[in-house]
């Protein structure tokens, strides 16, 4: 199997800016597969047999990035297992030289959608999903190593893309159905 012909689209925006909320309306309406590099790493803590499960857990837990070679991995698993070749990379790459990387090993993206929002948004939203979500890094002190980690060393790619020209900017301090129908117009520009 190969990943010819293959759109890749970077989600990015800090922790809680609704990347994954706004993914799963693209899925419905554009037909994309979305893969969230969280939810991939989260899944490969509880798989059984797993060598990587102690080190995701402390690295998630930490708000820390782990190391790319996991994480490259599983995108790439989930791409060639799909047979699809629309994908959203949710929450990926959130260091430069994992961006550089993914580009030159696996797809070169098409362009990055960057949901820009302010840290009491994200921290509000997070506070209250971590009253259900049973996330390990749902927590105060987890929540402001993310935002740290977000702010030094994962907003740089998106300033990255920017400089040339390759990212979609939204405002994500609105109700979801408000930044959907933003983040629709692009998409209808660019897909329909
Ligand atoms: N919500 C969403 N939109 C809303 C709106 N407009 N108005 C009001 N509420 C809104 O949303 C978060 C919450 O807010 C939800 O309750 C939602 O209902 C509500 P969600 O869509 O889940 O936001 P999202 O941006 O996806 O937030 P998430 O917490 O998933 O972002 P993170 O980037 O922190 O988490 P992720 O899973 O991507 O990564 C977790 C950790 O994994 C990282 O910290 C890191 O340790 C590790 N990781 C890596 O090491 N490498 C990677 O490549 C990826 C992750
Ligand atoms: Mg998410």
């Amino acid at each position: 199997k190969t990943l010819q012909k293959t759109t890749v689209i970077f989600v990015l925006g800090g922790p809680g800016a609704g990347k994954g909320t706004q993914c799963a309306n693209l899925v419905r309406d554009f037909g994309f597969v979305h893969l969230s590099a969280g939810d991939l790493l989260r899944a490969e803590q509880e798989r059984p047999g797993s060598q990587y499960g102690d080190l995701i857990r402390n690295y998630i837990k930490e708000g820390q990035i782990v190391p790319m070679e996991v994480t490259i991995a599983l995108l790439e698993n989930a791409m060639l297992a799909s047979g699809q070749t629309r994908f959203l990379i949710d929450g990926f790459p959130r260091k430069m030289d994992q961006a550089l990387k993914f580009e030159e090993a696996v797809v070169p993206s098409k362009f990055t959608l960057y949901f820009e929002c302010p840290e009491e948004v994200m921290l509000k939203r997070l506070m209250k999903r971590g009253e259900t979500s049973g996330r390990d890094d749902d927590n105060i002190e987890s929540i402001k190593k993310r935002f740290r980690t977000f702010t030094e060393t994962s907003y740089p790619v998106v300033d990255f893309y920017n400089k040339s020209g390759k990212v979609h900017t939204v405002s994500c301090a609105d109700t979801p159905e408000a930044v959907y129908a933003k983040v629709k117009a692009i998409f209808n520009d660019l897909f329909k």
